[in-house]
C-alpha cells in the first residue's frame, strides 16, 4: 500500500476547528478535506453502522489505589524495573477515572455510536474473589449512563489482561480455578450493570496473554514457558464459556461474545513446506481460539503439535469444549497484521511497518479476515473490537497533529470492511483503536495509537486530524 502523502497546502483541519471542537462541541462542517487523503471514496456504509472506538482499563484509567482498587498483574509487572519503557505504568495513564466526563463529552462530539471499554477486574474485587467492591462497580455504572444520556451505545469488555495479583499469586490463568473465579466475577458486573450494557465481550486477545505473557515474557505476567502457555489459553477459554454461560442463566437479553485478535497467515512461497507450515501457524494463530469457541473442539494439529503428554492436552477436561462453545451472539474480530510463513516456520515481512515493530500494515488483510470466519464458521454477526496503529503524532506550534499515515490506514481499513460487507460479511460495527492516546504496555507512552492527543503533563487532550476526518465519516456514514 502507498501511503498518500500531503499535496495541498492549508487543507489540513485548522488549528481553529480542533480547538473550536474541543470547547463548543466538533462540528463535521469545520473539517475542510485534503483531496490527497481525506477525499471520500463514496463507499456508503449499511444504515445504523455501529462506528465506534475503544479502550481498555489499564490503559486509560489511572486512579490505581483509588476507591479500593486492588492491584492487577500490570500494576505489579509495571512497577518492576526493566519491564517498561522508561518505567512507565498505568498508575496515573490518561486519567480516564476522574476525567470520563469531558471524555465521554468528546466521544459525543465525534458522533460515536458505540464506545467498547473494558472493567478493571481489581476494581471490583480487589483480590478477584468475594463480595464486589461497590465505589468500583459505581465507577463503571457512571460511565454507563454517561454514554447512555450521549446516545453512544456501551460495550463492555470483562477481561483485559488485567488479573488480579492476589489470583496471579495462586496462578492466575495457569490454574483452572481462575476461570470459574471470573465466572463468579462476571456475576457481579452483569448484576450491576446488564440492564444498560447491551453487548458483552469476555475475554480480550486471549492469544495476547498467550504469546507475550507466557512465552516472550514481554507482557505481565513475563513468564516464558511455552507448553504452560497452553495450558493458559484453554484456561482463558474455559472462562470465556463459563461467563457466556453465567450471562445466560440470569436470563439477560443482551448479547455477548469474545474478542480475538486474527492473524491472516500466508506462505511466504509456494513450496509445499511453507504451505504445512503456513497451516499449523493458522492453527495457533487462529483456529485454536475460532475452533474451540465455535465448533466445539480444538484444531487436531495443534494438538498432535502439542502432543498427548503436554500441560494443554492435559488441561482439557470433560466436558470443556462444551461449556468453551456455548453459543454466542456475535464475534469481535481484532485485526491488525498478516504474517507471511515460511518453510521453517519462521515469519518474513511483506509490507510497510507502522512504529509497532509487530506491525505491517496490509488493509487486505482485513477483508481476508472478516471473509473468511463468515466462509468457515458461518454468518455469525461481526464487530470489529480494534484496528489501528501508532503513530509520530508530533504536536504542531497551533496545537494541530496532521496524523495523515492514520487517515489514510483508516480509510484503507474501512474499505477493506466495506468490500467485506458487500461480499455478505455480516459486519455491524467498527471500532477505531483507540478513542485516547494510552499507555501501549510495554512499550509506555512511548507509542501514540489514539484518534485524541493526549499531552501527558497536562492530561489535556487535543483533536487528531484522524479524529476529525473520523467525526465527518460517521456523520456521512460513508468512507
Ligand atoms: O493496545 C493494544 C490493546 O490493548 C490490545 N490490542 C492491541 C493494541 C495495540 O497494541
Amino acid at each position: 500500500m502507498s501511503v498518500p502523502t500531503r499535496t495541498t497546502a492549508g487543507a489540513t483541519p485548522s488549528a481553529d476547528s480542533a480547538r473550536s471542537a474541543l470547547v463548543n462541541g466538533v462540528k463535521p462542517d469545520d473539517l475542510s478535506r485534503d483531496p490527497a487523503v481525506d477525499a471520500p471514496l463514496g463507499l456508503a456504509f449499511p444504515d445504523g453502522f455501529g462506528w465506534g472506538a475503544a479502550t481498555s482499563a489499564y490503559q486509560i484509567e489511572g486512579a490505581a489505589k483509588d476507591d479500593g482498587r486492588g492491584e492487577s498483574v500490570w500494576d505489579t509487572f509495571s512497577h518492576t524495573p526493566g519491564r517498561t519503557k522508561n518505567g512507565d505504568t498505568g498508575d496515573t495513564a490518561v486519567d480516564h477515572y476522574h476525567r470520563y466526563p469531558e471524555d465521554l463529552d468528546l466521544m459525543r462530539g465525534l458522533g460515536l455510536r458505540s464506545y467498547r471499554f473494558s472493567i478493571s477486574w481489581s476494581r471490583v474485587q480487589a483480590d478477584g474473589t468475594g463480595t464486589p467492591n461497590q465505589r468500583g462497580l459505581d465507577f463503571y455504572r457512571r460511565l454507563v449512563d454517561g454514554l447512555l444520556q450521549r446516545g453512544i451505545e456501551p460495550m463492555a469488555t470483562l477481561f483485559h489482561w488485567d488479573t488480579p495479583q492476589a489470583l496471579q499469586d495462586r496462578g492466575g490463568w495457569e490454574s483452572r480455578e481462575t476461570a470459574y473465579r471470573f465466572a463468579e466475577y462476571a456475576e457481579h458486573v452483569y448484576a450491576a450493570l446488564d440492564d444498560s450494557v447491551p453487548v458483552w465481550l469476555t475475554v480480550n486477545e486471549p492469544k495476547t496473554v498467550v504469546q507475550n505473557g507466557y512465552i516472550t515474557g514481554h507482557h505481565a505476567p513475563g513468564k516464558r514457558d511455552e507448553p504452560l502457555a497452553y495450558q493458559v489459553a484453554h484456561h482463558l477459554q474455559l472462562g470465556h464459556g463459563l461467563a457466556v454461560q453465567a450471562l445466560r442463566a440470569t436470563g439477560s437479553s443482551s448479547r455477548i461474545g469474545p474478542a480475538f485478535n486474527l492473524h491472516p497467515c500466508y506462505p511466504a512461497d509456494d513450496s509445499a513446506a511453507a504451505a504445512a507450515a503456513t497451516r499449523l501457524y493458522d492453527g495457533y494463530e487462529n483456529r485454536i481460539y475460532l475452533d474451540s469457541a465455535l465448533r466445539g473442539h480444538y484444531p487436531e494439529d495443534v494438538l498432535a503439535d502439542q502432543g498427548p503428554d503436554s500441560p494443554f492436552a492435559r488441561s482439557i477436561r470433560d466436558g470443556d469444549l462444551a461449556i468453551i462453545s456455548a453459543p454466542v451472539d456475535l464475534l469481535a474480530v481484532q485485526y491488525y497484521t498478516p504474517y507471511y510463513v515460511t518453510g521453517d516456520g519462521d515469519t518474513e515481512r511483506r509490507h510497510a511497518t507502522s512504529k509497532a515493530f509487530w506491525q505491517q500494515i496490509y488493509p487486505d488483510g482485513m477483508y481476508d479476515v472478516l471473509t473468511r470466519i463468515t466462509r468457515e464458521y458461518g454468518p455469525l454477526p461481526l464487530t470489529v473490537t480494534e484496528n489501528g496503529l501508532p503513530c509520530p503524532d508530533v504536536l504542531g506550534p497551533e496545537d494541530d497533529i496532521d496524523d495523515v499515515e492514520r487517515v489514510a490506514f483508516l480509510r484503507d481499513h474501512f474499505a477493506a470492511a466495506h468490500r467485506a460487507i458487500a461480499d455478505g460479511v455480516p459486519l455491524e460495527s467498527y471500532h477505531v483503536w483507540s478513542l485516547l492516546d494510552n499507555f501501549e504496555w510495554d512499550q509506555g507512552y512511548d507509542e501514540r495509537w489514539g484518534l485524541v492527543y493526549v499531552d501527558y503533563a497536562t492530561q489535556r487532550r487535543i483533536l487528531k486530524r484522524s479524529a476529525l476526518w473520523y467525526q465527518r465519516v460517521i456523520a456521512d456514514n460513508a468512507v
